[in-house]
Parts: structure tokens; C-alpha cells; sequence
């Protein structure tokens, strides 16, 4: 089994922790994080992420840090770690269903009884949080979280950087801007441009999008 570092030391990371505990996904040696948070369910604080490659070469790395609501930071944070390649692991816990075929780029990963369906493809980067469904065909691009329960359906376009918050619904086909926060329970029944943050029954533009 490969070994692994655990990328953050907080919530998203203790879930992705259990989730390759339970499913023998790899062998977690620890975390790093920018703070020593102590012994974290077992997982013991390996310092910062500076030469994690230097001290750890042959280790694989699991993000585990969520904090989507700075999408750009988490994205500068995978991106100076991702190479040289390959070192990023995909998780996709075996409650979920995942369709074959179905394109999950590196550092992607997909919770307890999530779905996701085919034709679907997502880009590097993206949490498909506990219960959320990716229907047929969606196209979704780097650092996307999908979070608990929210229902993207299919042929739904979902640009790079985007918080779908819990709940939320995407009606077939739309298309969602990058760097778009959709918020919890909304109902987003046609295309969201420009970038911004979009909230309601119907969503509507309430505020501006991700920071850069
Ligand atoms: O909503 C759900 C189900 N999960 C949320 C998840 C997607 O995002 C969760 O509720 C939180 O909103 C968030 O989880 P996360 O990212 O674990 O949040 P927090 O508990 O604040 O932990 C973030 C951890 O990342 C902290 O320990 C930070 O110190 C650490 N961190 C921040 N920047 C970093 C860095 N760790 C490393 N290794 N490198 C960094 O650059």
C-alpha cells in the first residue's frame, strides 16, 4: 500500500483520514499543516509543506485542505506541491458510486455515497463531497468542491474554482462562470455569468465571486 502525507490538518482532512483508514486507500504517515495541531486521529504533525518533497520523496500526497471559500489560495497551495507529478492520490471512497469511465484528475476526491455518473469528467483538485451527485456528462474544471448533498444534473458545465454549497441544485445544462460560489440550498435554473456569488430560489447575483 502506498504511504501517504495528509495535505492540512483540519476537518476535510480528518474525513479524507477516516475514509482512506476505512478503505485501505493508503498508509497515512501524517500531516502537514501550517501549524503543529498536535496528534490529529492518530496522525502525528510532520511540520510545514516547504520540503515535504526533500524529506518525503517517494510519499504520495493527499489535500485535505477544504477552505474553498479562498479557492485561489487552495489552488496555489495544490499546485506548488503537485509537482514533480504523480504525487497527488485520487479518493474515491467505496460507498460512492462512480461510473467507469468517469475522468477524476489528480487530487480529486469523492466522499461517502457520493455519485457520479457517466460521461462525467472532472478536472484536478475537486471534492465531490459526502452525498453529492455529479449526474451524466457534467464537465467539471479544477478545484471545484461540490459539497454535502448538492445535485449538479447532467450535461451541467461547472467552471474552475467554484464552491457549490450544500444542497444546492443545478438544473440540467446550465453553465456555472469560474470562481462562482453558488450558495447552500439554491436553486440555479439558468446560466450563471459573470463570476459572482448567486443565492436563492431562483439563484440570483448577490455578491461578487471567489477572491483571486
Ligand atoms: O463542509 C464540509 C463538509 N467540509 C468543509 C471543507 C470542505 O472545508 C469544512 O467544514 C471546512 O469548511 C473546510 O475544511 P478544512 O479545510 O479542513 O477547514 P479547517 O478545519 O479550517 O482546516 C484547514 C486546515 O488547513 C487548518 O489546519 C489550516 O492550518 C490548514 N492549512 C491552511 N493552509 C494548511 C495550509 N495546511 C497546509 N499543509 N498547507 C497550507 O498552505
Amino acid at each position: 500500500m502506498r504511504e501517504a502525507i495528509l495535505i492540512g490538518g483540519g476537518g476535510h482532512a480528518r474525513v479524507l483520514a477516516a475514509i482512506a483508514r476505512r478503505d485501505a486507500a493508503c498508509a497515512l504517515v501524517g500531516y502537514a499543516d501550517v501549524e503543529d495541531r498536535g496528534v490529529r486521529d492518530g496522525l502525528v504533525y510532520l511540520g510545514p509543506d516547504a520540503d515535504l518533497a526533500v524529506r518525503y520523496p517517494d510519499h504520495a500526497l493527499l489535500l485535505g485542505v477544504g477552505l474553498m471559500l479562498n479557492a485561489a489560495a487552495r489552488w496555489r497551495l495544490f499546485c506548488g506541491l503537485r509537482d514533480p507529478g504523480g504525487r497527488f492520490l485520487s479518493l474515491v471512497a467505496t460507498t460512492a458510486g462512480v461510473a467507469d469511465g468517469v475522468r477524476l484528475g489528480a487530487g480529486s476526491v469523492v466522499l461517502d455515497r457520493a455519485v457520479i455518473n457517466p460521461g462525467a469528467v472532472l478536472g484536478e483538485a475537486c471534492i465531490v463531497n459526502t452525498g453529492a451527485i455529479v449526474e451524466h456528462d457534467c464537465r467539471l474544471g479544477d478545484n471545484v468542491h461540490v459539497a454535502p448533498g448538492a445535485v449538479v444534473c447532467g450535461g451541467v458545465t461547472v467552471g474552475s474554482h467554484c464552491l457549490i454549497g450544500a444542497g444546492a441544485v443545478l438544473v440540467p445544462g446550465v453553465t456555472v462562470a469560474a470562481g462562482t460560489v453558488v450558495g447552500a440550498g439554491a436553486a440555479v435554473v439558468r446560466d450563471l455569468a459573470p463570476a459572482g456569488t448567486y443565492v436563492g430560489v431562483p439563484a440570483v447575483r448577490r455578491g461578487e465571486g471567489m477572491p483571486g
